[in-house]
């Protein structure tokens, strides 16, 4: 980064959040891509577009004291960033995982905002999370940490104003207990939340949505390069709701997916990861992904961080922050993957991405290749609005046109600002002049 405009905003932000390099992290990546822009846009510039972007409008931190099952009282901290509401209501989703602070909660609230601004739909950005793990946890618990959480939380959102969503550890069960406690505490049945369930205003095909956007935004950067998903070798880490979905639909379009993971170790089966008993384990069992040996022994489980060593075409991260660095990078390149596309936020560390850029390889960037997640909550709260539900193939077909507008408008921004085929330049881009113009169009606010 050259410009001394850009080094000044980024030097504020650092002096604001000292220990919260992932936070640091997603404001560098999304500054350097701006640099030619700013060139172009001084009027956003005199504006205060970039220094009132990077720190967000509202940040509540609060503690969520619940009672587990053995009668003790247990404390954890809740958050929620509510980050920039230029184009629409805050949006995001509830991280719950024990790795949770403010920088992890900042940096998704930060890279929601662009994310949003892609689906084309009018959504601000935010996210919320708590340090507690769900992990291992009984029904009630978590039923009693939710309704602790949104019995602070719920004055700070609302259908109009801010609504959050699922993520990390936060799926259908804890949305629903969610629900259930901001309607007893508000006396109002509103979309307040996505990701719901089908008997109470949820959306068909949301729970598919980021794996299958995942997949569809893939399939346009790989179409646009002469290339496709058939007979392709995929790696999915994670196996989670992202992974499941995009492992589904890769294999729909054609390709073999050979290896899935979760925070323990990966499982590498050559036949093509069996996804009806990864969702037994996962989404039924809730347990651990080295029991797919039990009913399918002649796969291999390894424990540990290894699952970038296993030879494929294109790799979908699909389970959390840093989990591609420079090493991992290098090691695919060799074993011939051309094509990677992030199903998880910020999965590839900027060493990581310096070495696909210098690789040409195919890179897709979360905040455009996994928008399909968010795009589709926002459908969701377009039929609560109306009170109507689509079906199935409604919102798929909805979702898969949003996708493939998103990565036309990346590949459209990268063109304009002659940095052809870099998508993650196209999508910081595009995503920041939406909300730029809002911005600046509604005043120094
Ligand atoms: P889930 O909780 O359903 O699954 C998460 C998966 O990632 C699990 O397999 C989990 O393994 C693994 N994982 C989580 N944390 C770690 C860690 N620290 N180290 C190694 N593995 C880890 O979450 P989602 O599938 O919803 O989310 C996955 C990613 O996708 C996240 O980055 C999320 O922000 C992003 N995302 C999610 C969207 C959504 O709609 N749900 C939308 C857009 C992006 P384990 O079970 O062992 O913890
Ligand atoms: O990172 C994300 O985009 C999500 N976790 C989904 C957010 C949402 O509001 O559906």
């Amino acid at each position: 980064m050259k410009s001394q405009y850009l080094l000044d905003v980024l030097a504020t932000v650092e002096k604001r959040n000292p220990g919260e390099p992932e936070f640091i992290q997603a404001v560098t990546e999304v500054l350097e891509s701006l640099e030619p822009l700013i060139e172009a846009r001084p009027d956003l510039v005199e504006a205060g577009v970039l220094e009132r972007l990077v720190e967000p409008e509202r940040q509540i931190i609060f503690r969520v004291p619940w009672v587990d099952d053995n009668g003790k009282v247990q404390v954890n901290r809740g958050y929620r960033i509510q980050f920039n509401s230029a184009i629409g209501p805050y949006k995001g989703g509830i991280r719950l995982h024990p790795s949770v602070y403010i920088g992890i909660i900042k940096f998704l609230g930060f890279e929601q905002i662009f994310k949003n601004s892609l689906t084309t739909l009018p959504m601000g950005g935010a996210k919320g999370g708590s340090d507690f793990d769900p992990k291992g946890k009984s029904d009630g618990e978590v039923m009693r940490f939710c309704q602790s959480f949104i019995t602070e939380l719920f004055r700070h959102i609302g259908a109009d104003c801010d609504v959050p969503a699922g993520d990390i550890g936060t799926g259908g069960r804890e949305i629903g207990y969610m629900f259930g406690q901001y309607k007893r505490l508000v006396n109002e049945f509103t979309g307040v939340l996505t990701g719901k369930g089908l008997s109470f205003g949820g959306s068909l095909a949301r729970t598919e949505a980021t794996g299958f956007g995942l997949c569809y935004f893939t399939e346009e950067m790989l179409k646009a390069n002469g290339k496709s998903f058939k007979d392709q070798t995929v790696v999915i880490s994670g196996s989670g709701n992202v992974a499941t979905y995009a492992n589904q639909k890769a294999t729909a379009l054609g390709a073999k997916v050979v290896a899935m993971s979760d925070s323990n170790g990966y499982i590498y089966d050559p036949n093509g990861v069996d996804l009806a008993a990864i969702k037994q384990i996962k989404e039924v069992d809730r347990k651990r992904i080295k029991e797919y040996l039990i009913t399918h022994p002649t796969a291999e489980y390894h424990e540990g961080h290894g699952i970038w060593s296993v030879p494929c075409d294109i790799a979908l991260p699909c389970a959390t922050q840093n989990d591609i660095g420079k090493a991992d990078a290098e090691l695919l390149v060799k074993n011939g993957c051309y094509c990677v596309a992030e199903g998880a936020n910020m999965p590839s560390t900027p060493e990581a991405i310096e070495v696909f850029l210098a690789n040409n390889m195919l890179y897709g960037p979360a905040k455009a290749a996994n928008a399909g997640g968010v795009a589709t909550s926002g459908l969701e709260m377009s039929q609560n609005s109306i009170r109507y539900g689509w079906s199935f193939e409604e919102v798929d077909q909805k979702l898969h046109s949003i996708m493939k507008s998103i990565f036309a408008s990346c590949d459209e921004a990268a063109r304009t600002y002659g940095m052809e085929g870099n998508y993650m330049a196209g999508a910081n881009i595009a995503g920041f002049l939406k909300v730029a113009e809002a911005m600046k169009a509604q005043g120094c606010c």
